[in-house]
């Protein structure tokens, strides 16, 4: 069976991003459905409180972030890349800037009202939303989330008006898959589904990323999941180590994600290379796990 273990939840955009990749690779994955709300007991009895999706969990090796798990799916199964040898920046910048699109549509929905169930909306109000931030206010700018929307999808259009079949050319990279997953929102309402209008190129698009599909899908649970992680060894780093000025190996960390309302996360630093954090942590349940991150996005704070 495959060691790759993906917890997620089928509504999830971000979620769709690794399916999907998952799709171009051909790979099989176990999949653990993670409650789209908290708590989330089994699913931070691994990662240590990032309650995000889609995590990645290969035996005690934890991966956080749809940016850092492409590219660990690079590199088990390098072919086909989903970052094209010597395109990686380009790619990476149109996947930052193309995810800008997941929380334009969130925010619209918040202002039309009714799009989202009660809990989900009550949940995402009092646990990811900054304080200074009042979602009452939402309904003032409903038009123009939907224009930025819109210039964000038209700005995708031109990008393949020349016929090519991807953003970036002839291959599916991850920027198709970045800039594809806040649109399979789009349908959940008459006035953002409006914003695709009259794009042919981007309905083109969209139906050719859909039919990647996601691979082979074994249903899988959380608590054979956590119990794979006790009954592993998590994978010794090797090459050399880069740590923050002042910081460790064993130093006792927290790990601050940049997107308000993550969860954050305690544990010993661990070994990790330039576009990683790695943390090592001990429980019960899970046993020693290393838990890791994209280096970008993610800040360390020393607590011994
Ligand atoms: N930067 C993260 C963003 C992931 C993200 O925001 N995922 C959403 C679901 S699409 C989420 O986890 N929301 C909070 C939750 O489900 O608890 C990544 O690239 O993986």
């Amino acid at each position: 069976m495959s060691d790759l273990i993906i917890h997620h939840y089928d509504m999830s955009p971000f979620a769709e991003k690794i399916r999907l990749a998952l799709g171009v690779k051909d790979l099989a994955w176990r999949s653990v459905q993670t409650p789209m709300i908290l708590p989330k007991p089994d699913h931070c009895e691994l990662t240590g409180g990032y309650r995000r999706v889609p995590v990645l969990q290969l035996g005690a090796d934890i991966y956080c972030d749809t940016h850092l798990i492409t590219r660990v799916l690079d590199q088990i199964q390098p072919n086909p890349p989903l970052s094209p040898p010597g395109q990686e920046g380009v790619d990476l910048s149109v996947s930052r800037w193309a995810e800008t699109s997941f929380m334009i549509v969130i925010l619209a929905y918040f202002g039309i009202g009714d799009v989202f169930p009660e809990d989900f909306v009550e949940d995402r109000k009092n646990t990811m939303i900054p304080p200074d931030m009042n979602l009452e206010g939402a309904s003032h700018i409903v038009g123009t989330k939907l224009l930025q929307l819109r210039n964000n999808i038209e700005q995708l259009e031109s990008m393949l008006a020349d016929g090519r079949p991807y953003l970036l050319g002839d291959s599916v990279s991850t920027a198709d898959l970045s800039a594809y997953h806040p649109l399979i929102l789009l349908g959940m309402h008459e006035r953002t589904q409006a914003q695709l209008a009259g794009l042919n190129a981007v309905a083109e698009w969209m139906t050719r990323i859909r039919k990647i599909g996601h691979g082979e899908v074994i249903p899988f649970q959380s608590t054979e999941a956590i119990e794979i992680a006790r009954t592993s060894e998590p994978v010794a780093f090797e090459g050399d180590p880069v740590y923050p000025d002042g910081m460790k190996e064993g130093d006792q960390v927290l790990v601050l994600p940049d997107e308000y309302g993550s969860g954050s996360v305690t544990g010993q630093l661990a070994p990790s290379g330039i576009r990683e954090i790695a943390i090592h942590r001990s429980t019960e349940r899970a046993g020693d796990v290393i838990v890791h991150f994209p280096r970008e996005d993610y800040a360390l704070l020393a607590l011994s």
